[in-house]
């Protein structure tokens, strides 16, 4: 089943209609599977200037018994034949023709008629022959027609029990087949039309269109008879020499490539199992094989992997601004050997770790120097004319569906990460109050962190997560201050919405100083926290206990 080729039964149901209106002669192919539908709903081919495709598929009797091992003869049940039906539907969105075979007795045929119009299928063609049928092809095999009055009710019944407009029931005439002739096919076209049918199937299993050209003349006079002409269809298996071309020119509205596809495939399938056997592995039987990929492609489970990738919270992208140049340095931070690794380099690791691969970084200052592979990288050229702010935004495109934010200089554990990732709220930033026990030896100034509730002075109780912040950025007192934020944040796919909403509409508007910044452009992460917070936007906290550098 593939969910691309969408459309709601309503819709499918009238396209075939619609299409008779068009166009001279529609194309039909037949489908015995979701797969073979695939197939026959996407194949296309470029000719000339024109792009040539199936119009409808055919759900055919034959190769429906027959891909599920059964001979052709009204064995397998209406729920069999609903069980194909359903996947063709869902893996296609062209119009679907259905082999009602003999329709079986009238009130059969009503409640098959009902099921079809609601699933959406667009026309029934019943053949006129006693139940159970035999397949028509078979040369010998038993055909015995029905008495065309029974048969002329069972379409008025089904006729009269349809709620649509745009389902159609066609009348499948055997007389070619049965051996009766062309005058009796015409006595019959004549009843089946008058008792409602939407159209006629003229059937022939010679190896000429012969019968079906003279069926055709004599149609027209029909037609010309009775003031009005339905469309006339025809199943070019055994005369299959005929061209599309000829057949519009005789005046035939339908072409029904019936069972091909099942056909080949199982042509294929022995030949391919023939090879394995023979060579005793699969490696010569690859060519003749679609590779697993393809398959994979046609029925959806690529897009399967894109939305896990793309829902999944692994999946969730880390941003790293990383351009900025810190006076006290002569290299990037990111860059600076710890125990004899970069900054960076920690960070990717312990990010893979907690299986995140997505990475971007801003680079700006000594951009040349960033060469660890497993990042992406986004470059802020004007580095030294903006701030922390401005470099995260460059990777706008990241954010969609949720980030991490991480300060370029921070270490940290993965039990950090993995805890952010678990809070359900829009906006976290990772705060630590351990700074309090050493306060007076650092001289530093911090990002500190006003919190509504007062941290837990019992120290085991860790991880406060229903906690906003209420005030952050440098110049807080360091007696007053609650946190030391840590330089990891969280924001969801709502939390986002929230930043970039701000962002911009600060970007549009704001003039002179922005929070402790002299101005928006070199505004830090905490200048923009607070501007949110201001804003009326609700920022949390992951209490945490060490962990990070
Ligand atoms: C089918 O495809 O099942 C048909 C056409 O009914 S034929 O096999 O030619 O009878
Ligand atoms: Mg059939």
């Amino acid at each position: 089943m593939s969910l691309r080729n969408r459309i709601s039964p309503e819709n499918r149901r009238k396209s075939l209609k619609n299409l008779l209106k068009e166009k001279d002669l529609i194309r039909v192919i037949e489908a015995h599977n979701g797969l073979s539908a695939i197939v026959a709903n996407n194949i296309k081919e470029k000719i000339g200037n024109e792009i040539y495709e199936f119009d409808a598929i055919w759900e055919s009797s034959l190769t429906d018994s027959a891909a599920k091992g059964y001979p052709d003869a009204e064995i397998i049940g209406p729920e069999s034949r609903y069980e194909t039906i359903r996947q063709i539907l869902n893996s296609s969105h062209k119009p679907l023709i259905v082999d009602g075979d003999t329709g079986g007795e009238a009130t059969n045929f009503e409640f098959f008629v009902r099921t079809l119009e609601d699933m959406g299928v667009s026309m029934v063609i019943i053949e006129d022959k006693k139940f159970p049928k035999r397949n028509s092809l078979e040369s010998g095999s038993k055909q015995t027609q029905e008495d065309p009055d029974v048969f002329a009710v069972k379409i008025k019944r089904g006729k009269k029990i349809q709620l649509s407009q745009d389902f159609m029931i066609v009348a499948r005439i055997e007389s070619f087949i049965s051996g009766l002739g062309l005058e009796d096919a015409l006595f019959r076209a004549k009843k089946y039309l008058k008792a409602g049918a939407d159209g006629i199937l003229i059937h022939s299993k010679i190896d000429n269109p012969s019968e079906i050209f003279e069926f055709a003349k004599e149609y027209q006079k029909l037609s010309d008879e009775l003031g009005f002409r339905k469309p006339l269809i025809c199943v070019p298996t055994t005369y299959n020499i005929i061209t599309e071309e000829e057949l519009k020119g005789n005046g035939f509205n339908i072409v029904i490539y019936a069972n091909q596809l099942l056909r080949s495939a199982h042509k294929i399938m022995k030949e391919t199992a023939l090879k394995i056997l023979k060579n005793k592995r699969g490696f010569e039987a690859e060519s003749m094989c679609s590779p697993v990929k393809t398959i994979f492609e046609d029925v959806g489970f690529l897009e399967v992997k894109k939305k896990d990738m793309k829902y999944t919270k692994g999946r969730i992208r880390v941003i790293i601004p990383a351009a900025g140049k810190d006076p006290s340095f002569d290299t990037p931070k990111s860059l600076i050997n710890i125990k004899g690794k970069p900054i960076l380099q920690r960070q990717i690791e312990t990010l893979n770790a907690c299986g995140i691969k997505d990475i971007t970084v801003i680079r700006g200052y000594m951009k040349n120097l960033f060469n660890i592979d497993g990042v992406k990288y986004v470059d802020n050229e004007e580095y030294d004319r903006s701030h922390i702010l401005f470099s995260l935004f460059k990777a706008e495109a990241d954010m969609t569906d949720g980030f991490i934010y991480i300060n370029s200089d921070v270490l940290f554990d993965q039990q950090i990460i993995n805890n952010l990732l678990n809070i359900k709220k829009d906006i976290v930033l990772v705060v630590d109050n351990s700074y309090a026990y050493h306060k007076h030896d650092i001289d530093k100034k911090l990002d500190l962190v006003l919190t509504k509730n007062k941290p837990s002075k019992e120290r085991r109780v860790l991880h406060q997560r229903d906690n906003d912040i209420v005030r952050i950025g440098k110049n807080i007192d360091k007696k007053m201050a609650d946190y030391e934020y840590v330089g990891i944040a969280y924001f969801s796919e709502n939390g986002v919405d929230i930043v970039r909403k701000v962002f911009h509409e600060c970007k549009k508007n704001h003039t002179g100083s922005f929070q402790e910044a002299s101005s928006f452009k070199k505004a830090s992460f905490t200048d923009f926290i607070q501007e949110i917070i201001d804003r009326g936007f609700k920022a949390n906290i992951l209490d945490i206990d060490k962990g990070w550098l």
